[in-house]
């Protein structure tokens, strides 16, 4: 048995880290626009005012407390504003995709095209028609869009006016934004992904969190006591879960046939050792990586989940209905990111409050040259953890390795990418052959070079065509195919027989 004949291999990319044209076609500023470039070593950051009016530096992670003003500084690189001009090479881009033999292609859309500001009353009929004409040649050239309508944009108005997901408003926000997009192509596009990476949502910029406790009052949902950060996570993520139930029980109506699914980092976790304290202690680090998927794929918060609150003094706030709108508008499918594993190790335990991977040593991987672990065998292992737990068909839409590909007389030999990827599918091959699990595709992550979202580096390349362009923005964005743009369109045309 090899793979399914209707198997959709691709690749996937995102608007924030791919398109550039940030001011162009009538589109919004989004808080990531407000990010600086990082490295390995340094955060990303965002210069804001405060509201005494002095200059503050919040780095990527934090909260922008409520009331504080972001602003681009002087002399400073912001790798989105142009990030690889997917915007104005979407043609050329499109057809290096066809030339792989691509069956799908995963974007996603710039909330701020659509609505500006995101409470706008109409659509930004520009940004709709730039989409237009992206899902047109991914038609044109047979290849099945696979549209992710939240992939970690936050248009700046609602960060600042609104206080982002911890506000429910948003909620209706987002609705109006999902419905514009199911209507316009109801009849062209088939796969959807309402929320990116649901579970992890990394950093606050993504949730455009004004932080309450660092400003009382300004979003404590339980009176005067303001809640902790986790707490904002937790109770934002919430309103993110309604979303997107509304989501689908509104796609449904407009098209039956939509193929809706919701989207997790759920790379792998280990215990370090056979200890009992370290086998728990991996069980409860992956149970707050699922919490989120349990949740969109059974249709309600697990059993555990008031444990995972309790360690961060949180309660939920739910209305009455949402309890109703969870267990009636399940996913349909689940998609999910896997680059790694983890290994939770008793003495040096590192959890982040949604479950959200910590690289932790483990000696028996490689790593990557960003320290990710090289673990081909461990999506095999996920693959049947999730299949196992949700029986619904898996997707995986995120997968690959950054690396400092070097060009040389216009040539890239990056046969470590080759393998990385050749590994991980033989490894899928085993899960869907022997194993007998659902899966519905595969699309490495970064399939031409785009912006690092955690460090806005151009040199922590997935692509399997690069980009030349620096980690600053300089160079003229020529596209040159690498070793592994041959490679890979010879699995595509051989179904994954020929690796
Ligand atoms: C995932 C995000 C992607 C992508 C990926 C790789 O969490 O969904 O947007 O960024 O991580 O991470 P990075 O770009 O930092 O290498």
């Amino acid at each position: 048995m090899s793979f399914p004949k209707n198997f959709l291999w691709g690749g996937a990319t995102a608007a924030n880290q791919y398109e550039g044209g940030w001011q162009e076609g009538g589109r919004g500023i989004a808080v990531h626009d407000l990010i600086t470039n990082g490295t390995k070593d340094e955060p990303r950051r965002i210069f804001c005012k405060n509201d005494q009016g002095d200059e503050v530096t919040i780095q990527m992670g934090e909260c922008i407390p409520y009331g504080y003003v972001g602003f681009l500084k002087e002399g400073y690189y912001y790798p989105s504003h142009q990030a690889t001009d997917f915007y104005h090479h979407y043609k050329e881009d499109i057809a290096l995709m066809a030339e792989m033999g691509f069956k799908t292609y995963r974007l996603s859309i710039s909330w701020t095209r659509i609505f500006p500001n995101g409470d706008d009353e109409t659509p930004n009929e520009e940004g709709l028609h730039f989409y237009d004409n992206v899902i047109d040649e991914l038609k044109k050239h047979n290849i099945e869009p696979l549209v992710t309508i939240l992939h970690f944009d936050m248009p700046l108005n609602l960060a600042t006016k609104y206080g982002g997901w911890i506000n429910r408003k948003l909620i209706d926000f987002y609705l109006k934004f999902a419905k514009v997009l199911f209507e316009r192509w109801k009849d062209k596009v088939t796969y959807w992904i309402t929320v990116n990476e649901i579970n992890v949502l990394g950093g606050y910029w993504t949730l455009g969190l004004a932080s309450n406790h660092r400003k009382t009052g300004a979003h404590s949902n339980q009176g005067e006591t303001p809640l902790e950060d986790a707490g904002i996570k937790f109770q934002s993520i919430h309103h993110m879960l309604v979303a997107s139930a509304m989501a689908n029980k509104m796609a449904r109506e407009i098209n039956p046939h939509f193929m809706l699914g919701t989207m997790c980092a759920l790379s792998g976790i280990y215990p370090a050792t056979c200890h009992p304290d370290d086998v728990f202690g991996a069980y409860e680090f992956r149970r707050k990586a699922l919490m989120f998927s349990d949740v969109t794929c059974r249709g309600y918060y697990p059993n555990y989940a008031q444990a995972i609150f309790d360690e961060y003094n949180f309660k939920l706030k739910m209305e009455p209905e949402d309890e109703k709108w969870l267990k009636e508008n399940t996913s349909d499918y689940l998609a999910f990111s896997y680059y790694r594993t983890t290994a939770f190790d008793r003495f040096s335990p590192n959890t982040t409050t949604t479950g959200g991977q910590q690289a932790s040593p483990n000696p028996y991987l490689e790593k990557t040259p960003w320290g990710w672990p090289i673990d081909p065998e461990g999506l095999r292992f996920v693959l049947n953890e999730l299949y196992d737990r949700y029986q619904k068909p898996l997707f995986i839409v995120e997968n690959g390795m950054g690396n400092d590909d070097i060009l040389e007389n216009n040539e890239i030999h990056d046969d470590y990418r080759i393998s990385y990827i050749r590994n991980h599918i033989k490894e899928l091959k085993k899960a869907i052959e022997i194993d007998r699990v659902d899966v519905l595709g595969y699309t490495p992550w970064g399939c031409i070079d785009i912006v690092s979202a955690g460090t806005g580096e151009m040199k922590k390349r997935y692509g399997f065509v690069y980009v030349d362009l620096d980690d600053l923005g300089k160079g003229s964005l020529k596209r040159i195919k690498k070793d592994s743009f041959y490679w890979y369109k010879k699995v595509i045309t051989t179904n994954g027989e020929e690796l």
